[in-house]
């Protein structure tokens, strides 16, 4: 085993030179003449060969040092096929004049010494514009070997390439950065198709103030992964809507005393969710999912409804069932049952599965409206928002009346517009007339 130190060789003129690319990794094997390490001098590039065929042991410089004639630049095995002694390590350069293709202005390049000797076994070239073998427009593409070799493992064609290196000298970032450039555009034009969600930047929130790293709860993870896919995969509509619901308060406020014997507080949630359960066996097409095959839809004959719940630990979502067949007092009840258990931590997976149709209701915290996203497998939510006192014309007069702001999101792929729209109208008359609910 021999083992042989490659030394800068004579530089055609130049003093000093920065090493700008190392060509191999440890432990490669390396063919004789091919390049071990490309330099740089002010006005040229130039790689440096190895002498003979063998294998990388270490290099003795790193990208970014500035060497002279002479210094070691490689640690080589040399293959025992090679003998030793025909190594010559520090032979004259022979400096290749060629027309400046592009780097430097003519006036800088006529002031580059004259062309050293000239021997008959070069050890490097020394051009203005890099030639590694390649041809054609390529071949005069400023880029050293191995940026050209990953070109190539890439498919990319240098000329495409913009170099970011000294004067326009095409480095490895500048590949990554043309090849994450044309993923990107392919990305985007999945965009402009349709069929791609653009990645979310990552932020150094620090960089602006004080800032603390809080990790998300189960049901924080659980609800944002949830909305997330339902936002994605439900094409939404959302129907607005008033409903008076003036004298459904002075009925509602006249029981509380048969609230307090009965040991149930009864608020106006209990009657919006009857009405929805009404007007969900009124309206078959609310109570449908979509099969997953997307073949067919399942049209349920129950009616579960289901109530988002604000907790500390996030948001929750327990199921009132065959609400369509319960009393309102009874509804109630399950209300202020499922919302205290929801508080508590108390709710089992059962209590939060089978839903037909979703309520969210903001109606104690205040807004004119909101549109809530659809709690797929269900095609229908119904947003509720704080009730207001509000002039309406009653054909003579405006007269103060109790409005309570409806907002109904659906899923356009199973419910169309009048589907939608009948069923909201159903629920405005339903809540501004309670005695439709007894018909
Ligand atoms: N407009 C005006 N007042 C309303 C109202 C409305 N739409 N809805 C309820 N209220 C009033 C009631 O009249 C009652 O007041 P009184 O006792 O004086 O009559 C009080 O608000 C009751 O509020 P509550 O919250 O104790 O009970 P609730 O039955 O109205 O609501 C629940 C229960 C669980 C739906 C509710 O507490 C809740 O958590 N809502 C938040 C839902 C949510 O976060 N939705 C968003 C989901 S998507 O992010």
């Amino acid at each position: 085993m021999a083992i042989e130190i490659i030394k800068v060789p004579d530089l055609g003129g130049a003093e000093t030179v920065d090493v700008i690319e190392l060509s191999l990794a440890q432990g490669d094997n390396i063919a004789a003449e091919d390049s071990l390490v490309v330099l740089e001098s002010d006005k040229a590039t130039m790689d440096v060969p190895s002498p003979r065929a063998g294998q990388l042991i270490k290099y003795l410089v790193a990208e970014g040092d500035t060497v002279k004639v002479g210094d070691s630049i490689a640690e080589l095995e040399i293959s025992s096929s090679e003998s030793p002694a025909e190594v010559q390590l520090e032979q004259p350069v022979m400096i290749e004049e060629v027309e400046p293709k592009i780097e430097a202005p003519v006036s800088e390049l006529k002031s580059e010494p004259a062309p050293g000797p000239v021997t008959t076994e070069p050890v490097a070239a020394i051009t203005n514009v890099e030639s590694s073998g390649d041809s054609g427009a390529e071949g005069e593409v400023y880029a050293g070997p191995s940026v050209r070799l990953m070109a190539r493992e890439l498919g990319v064609t240098l000329d495409s390439v913009v170099g970011s290196g000294p004067r326009g000298r095409i480095i490895k970032d500048d590949i990554d950065a043309y090849v994450k450039g044309k993923l990107n555009s392919a990305a985007s034009n999945e965009l402009a198709k349709g069929s791609a969600i653009p990645s979310t930047p990552s932020i150094d929130f620090s960089q602006f103030g004080p800032i603390d790293t809080v990790k998300l709860t189960k049901i924080q993870k659980l609800t944002a992964s949830n909305m997330h896919r339902n936002w994605l995969n439900v094409p939404h509509v959302t129907h607005f809507d008033d409903a008076d619901i003036t004298n459904l308060e002075s009925f509602r406020k006249s029981l509380k005393v048969e609230g307090e014997v009965r040991g149930v507080r009864i608020t106006p949630v209990a009657f919006i969710i009857k009405a929805i359960a009404v007007a969900l066996d009124a309206n078959p097409v609310i109570n449908r999912s979509l099969a997953s095959d997307g073949e067919h839809y399942i049209q349920k004959s129950y009616c579960n409804i289901g109530m988002a719940v604000d907790t500390p630990r996030g948001l929750v979502v327990p199921v009132i069932r065959n609400a369509n067949e319960k009393g309102i007092w009874e509804i109630a009840a399950d209300v202020a049952n499922f919302a205290a258990k929801a508080r508590d931590g108390k709710l089992k997976p059962i209590d939060m599965q089978g839903g037909c149709f979703s309520l969210s209701s903001l109606g104690t915290i205040g807004g004119n409206g909101f549109t809530p996203i659809v709690n797929a497998p269900e095609v229908g939510i119904l947003g509720v928002s704080k009730s207001q006192m509000k002039p309406v014309w009653n054909g003579d007069a405006f007269e103060p009346r109790l409005m309570l702001p409806l907002a109904l999101s659906y899923d356009h792929r199973l419910v169309n517009g009048g589907d939608a729209g009948r069923f909201m109208t159903d629920i405005v008359k339903f809540l501004s007339d309670i005695r439709h609910l007894a018909l």
